[in-house]
């Protein structure tokens, strides 16, 4: 897949005052815009209000080609939650909220789509995993979210983003920048990386063609830090960042929560430990609905999703950095190297995963 230009990082932050304008038509009043989280694609605030603050951020529409479907589901989820009894859900998940013309979003002088969503007080984001319980809570919350939409028609929902996580468009898109690339770019490890373990990128969607994986909803970024955490850490209270909810397979977001939360930053290792909380406590929800084939294509899920960012975080490098915000011209072959590693990890401890899911499994039925 053709990861978009990101011209973002070449414009100028829009200035303070243009913010509270954008606003102030979402709130009547606002007290002050503050930059919020570090995600790589969108521009995030936080607007603090005489009231409850609220998020504002501004849709990167390079990436998202119709961020008006990306409101749409947003809202499509908003209505589905609202159907629920109050006791059924247990996490916060941010609505849109409405602009004083009555749409879901501002546009502003330079015709960029901005939106408001719920703010989700005293919570904190983590940038790595502590420890089991940590873990087990963004296992149960992943799990939790997926059988939250489990009920809703995946066709209601746009594709915000045709081509995400389609590992074999990604490879095929790696070889058309290989070959134009500036040879001072290459890394022979990564090259190497990528060559060796090319036949993997079609295991999901091989398994999708076959019928075996049904499209489901999905979040499409379930990374660690998009699980908001009580203040105390003890519970995850909000899943954020949902731009990419979409009909999708389950397995890529299971593969991405794994990557994000077991992955060692030290050694690039999988830490099989963390792996096995977040894995029971997912299937304690999921597991409701899962299938032989579901259980099936775990392994090669968790071993996938690394790869792919790997080629996506590359393939960015080889074009001089368009997609994912670097602060300096060496971090997304920085990245991909980690992934890589982290995805070797993965391949060295197959045996260990596959028994630990034949054991959940077995628990589960
Ligand atoms: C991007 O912007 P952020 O950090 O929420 C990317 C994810 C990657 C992630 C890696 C739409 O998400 O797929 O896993 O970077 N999102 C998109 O940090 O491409
Ligand atoms: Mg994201």
């Amino acid at each position: 897949m053709r990861e978009p230009a990101r011209l973002l990082k070449r414009q100028s932050a829009p200035r303070m005052t243009e913010l509270l304008s954008i606003a102030r038509q979402f709130a009547g009043s606002s007290a002050a815009v503050l930059p919020l989280g570090n995600g790589l694609i969108n521009e995030t605030y936080q607007v603090l209000t005489a009231a409850e603050p609220f998020v504002l951020q501004r849709i990167n529409a390079h990436v998202f080609p119709e961020p008006e479907a990306v409101l749409a589901n947003l809202a499509e989820i908003a209505r589905h939650l609202d159907r629920k009894a109050p006791e059924d859900v247990e996490l916060k998940i941010p609505r849109p909220l409405e602009s004083e013309a009555g749409l879901f979003h501002v546009r502003d002088g330079r015709d960029r789509l901005w939106r408001a969503l719920d703010y989700i007080p005293d919570t904190v984001s983590l940038e790595s995993v502590g420890d089991p319980g940590e873990a087990r809570e963004a296992g149960f919350a992943l799990g939790h979210f997926h059988r939250l939409l489990g009920d809703l028609d995946p066709a209601r929902l746009k594709d915000t983003l045709p081509g995400f996580h389609i590992a074999p468009a990604y490879l095929a898109r790696y070889r058309e920048v290989l070959a134009n690339a500036d040879s001072r770019l290459i890394d022979a490890d990564c090259a190497a990386f990528i060559d060796r373990h090319q036949a993997i990128a079609d295991n999901l969607e091989s398994a999708k063609r076959q019928g075996l994986l049904p499209l489901r909803i999905i979040h499409g970024d379930p990374k660690l830090n998009n699980f908001l955490f009580g203040k105390g850490r003890q519970k995850v209270v909000g899943v954020v960042d949902l731009d990419t909810v979409k009909p999708g397979l389950l397995h890529y977001d299971i593969g991405d929560c794994l990557r994000s939360c077991c992955h060692r930053p030290e050694n690039d290792a999988f830490d099989l430990g963390i792996g096995e909380a977040i894995l029971g406590s997912y299937l304690g929800e999921a597991g409701r609905f899962f299938t032989g084939p579901d259980y099936d294509y775990l392994f090669p899920a968790i071993r996938l999703i690394p790869f792919e960012l790997g080629i996506r975080f590359y393939t960015d490098h080889l074009e001089g950095n368009r997609y994912f915000k670097v602060e300096d011209p060496g971090q997304n072959l920085h990245r991909a190297l980690g992934q890589f590693r982290l995805c070797a990890s993965v391949i060295d401890q197959e045996r260990a995963i596959r028994a630990l899911i034949a054991s959940l499994r077995g628990k589960t039925a």
